[in-house]
């Protein structure tokens, strides 16, 4: 069930007849993104494409796509519906203490399951087919420029592997990368995300003035260029990045997960089977074994460096900033590599299938924390930061202001700027439903209620550059115990024996 491999999986796109192979010569430069975004906008999410003759690199393929469609997302999963994954993890979730033997038995072929999260290191693997260490050019990959604006040409769908340097778990995550020379690139990971705190606690390790000058870099590198302070944190912080590998672990890396849980892990728990390892050459990290291509390197401490604008995933530009540059030291990649990539743009495109995989398999996580959560909706209009709708079983006064307080606080849904919280009875996937609901249902003086956090990097409205307000909508009907002592009248709904009665009488009608 598992995929060994990027190319496995494409054969499986190609068996479900969910790939198209392009002939034609193209353009890496603007014209993928044309030819996708065509793709991506009709119907359904279109096909996965290969491009197999693309202009200037022979002995390449581009893959582009291969999430972008409900199908195609649970193929990658090897799922039916994506509620499978939600039930196992619920599973997990769920486990009582055994109270005797035969609980103890039964709860056997679940630890035998656990046994294949962990990777495995193995001696060597097709991402060693060719090693490069000192012939190589990052534009030796066909990286796209994808929108008129763009400030170069940017790698988009890389796995970014980093060590926490104190307790030495790995991350997994994706940051794009902006192309400045044959060597180096912008590591754009912003400063919430995990490798932003690996790296921040390598500048903490490395300052002579304790965590003093990390701090200073990083208020620069998140509010524009201030000069330096003090003493400059000195040293590097080693990266690898893994670029076209089996779906799981590309999927994995885009996970909100928890910072200590290593997309690996998860990676093995989706797919059921142990990711393979190797090291690599000039860093100390390991690489999935099977990916096409592996960039290896580093960030120095004290280097930032202009990254952006490029045409994102909000349908806007978003701005010019100062990120770490990551610099390679080596590259390996297999025979005739394929480069995997996406685009992003105004919505839907390929990142929409990937966001709604998650907020179905998040649900449960979400749960944990706030049981009282029926269902979730993220709209890909709003981009997944911008709204959440959430249903609730209200129990007491106050209640949809302690989930959006909950939501708030819980890892990347920190970023959520405007959350609306309906009654169970809403079908928050239904939004004309949700739209009457929060029309009709709020006093807006009394119902919306904003907070100050930290925003996404991406939000270009904030008052200032990741800091800004976000909105709660509380839509779910008032209590007397909240202070709403006037009647509230019920919905309107026909009532089943008069349904009856006309469902009988339908066809005589002539209507239809
Ligand atoms: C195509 C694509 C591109 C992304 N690019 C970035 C990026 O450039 N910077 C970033 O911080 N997050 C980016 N993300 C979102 C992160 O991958 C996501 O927040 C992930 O959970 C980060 O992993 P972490 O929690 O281990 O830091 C991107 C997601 C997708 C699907
Ligand atoms: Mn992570």
């Amino acid at each position: 069930m598992a995929y060994s491999d990027l190319r496995d999986w494409i054969s499986a796109l190609e068996r479900a007849g969910e790939l198209k192979r392009i002939r034609a010569e193209v353009d890496p430069i603007l014209e993928i993104t044309e030819i996708t975004d065509r793709v991506s906008k009709s119907g359904n999410g279109g096909p996965a494409l290969v491009f197999e003759n693309v202009k200037g690199y022979r002995g390449w393929q581009v893959l582009i796509n291969q999430f972008g469609s409900a199908r195609r997302m649970k193929l990658a999963l090897g799922v039916e519906s994506l509620d499978e994954i939600a039930a196992r993890i619920h599973q997990f979730l769920d486990v009582k203490s055994p109270e005797g033997l035969l609980d103890k038995i039964k709860m056997l072929p679940m630890l035998a399951d656990m046994a294949k999260f962990f990777p495995k290191t193995v001696s060597s693997g097709p991402c060693k087919e060719v090693i490069r260490r000192d012939d190589f050019d990052l534009l030796h990959m066909p990286v796209l420029q994808c929108w008129p604006q763009d400030a170069g040409r940017f790698i988009t769908l890389p796995c970014v592997i980093t060590r926490d340097p104190k307790i030495g778990k790995r991350n997994v995550g994706m940051y794009r990368m902006q192309v400045y020379d044959a060597r180096t690139a912008g590591m754009h990971w912003q400063r919430q995300k995990v490798a932003a705190e690996h790296y921040r606690d390598a500048m903490r390790a490395a300052s002579p003035a304790g965590s003093a000058a990390a701090v200073d870099l990083m208020a620069r590198s998140g509010g524009g260029a201030i000069e330096a302070a003090g003493d400059r944190p000195q040293g590097k912080m080693e990266v690898a990045v893994a670029i076209g590998t089996e779906p799981a672990l590309t999927f994995a890396a885009v996970i909100p997960a928890p910072p200590d849980v290593e997309e690996f892990m998860i990676a093995g728990f989706l797919r059921q089977k142990p990711v393979e390892l190797v090291k690599c050459e000039t860093v100390d990290l390991e690489v999935p074994a099977t990916a096409e291509v592996i960039l290896e390197g580093y960030v120095n401490l004290d280097e930032l460096r202009s990254e952006g604008p490029f045409g994102d995933h909000t349908g806007f530009y978003s701005l010019e900033d100062l990120y770490p540059v990551f610099h390679v030291t080596c590259v390996t990649h297999r025979e005739k590599p394929i480069y995997a990539t996406t685009i992003v743009g105004k919505p839907p495109m390929e990142d929409a299938w990937i966001g709604k995989a998650i907020e179905r398999i998040f649900l449960p996580l979400m749960r944990v924390t706030l049981p009282e959560i029926v269902d979730v909706n993220l709209p890909v209009e709003a981009v997944f930061h911008n709204l959440m709708i959430v249903s609730i079983r209200k129990s007491y006064p106050g209640h949809a202001r302690k989930v959006m307080n909950g939501i708030w606080a819980m890892g990347q849904a920190m970023f959520t700027k405007c959350v609306v919280v309906v009654d169970e009875d809403c079908d928050v996937q239904d939004v004309r439903e949700v739209v009457l609901r929060v029309a009709n249902n709020i006093d807006p003086e009394r119902d919306i209620q904003f907070t100050l956090g930290p925003v996404d990097s991406l939000d270009h409205s904030a008052r200032l550059p990741n800091f800004g307000s976000k909105m709660g909508i509380d839509a779910t009907r008032k209590w007397p115990t909240e202070g709403f002592t006037r009647p509230w009248p019920e919905e309107i709904r026909m009532d089943e024996a008069t349904k009856r009665r006309v469902d009988a009488i339908w066809k005589q009608l002539g209507i239809e």
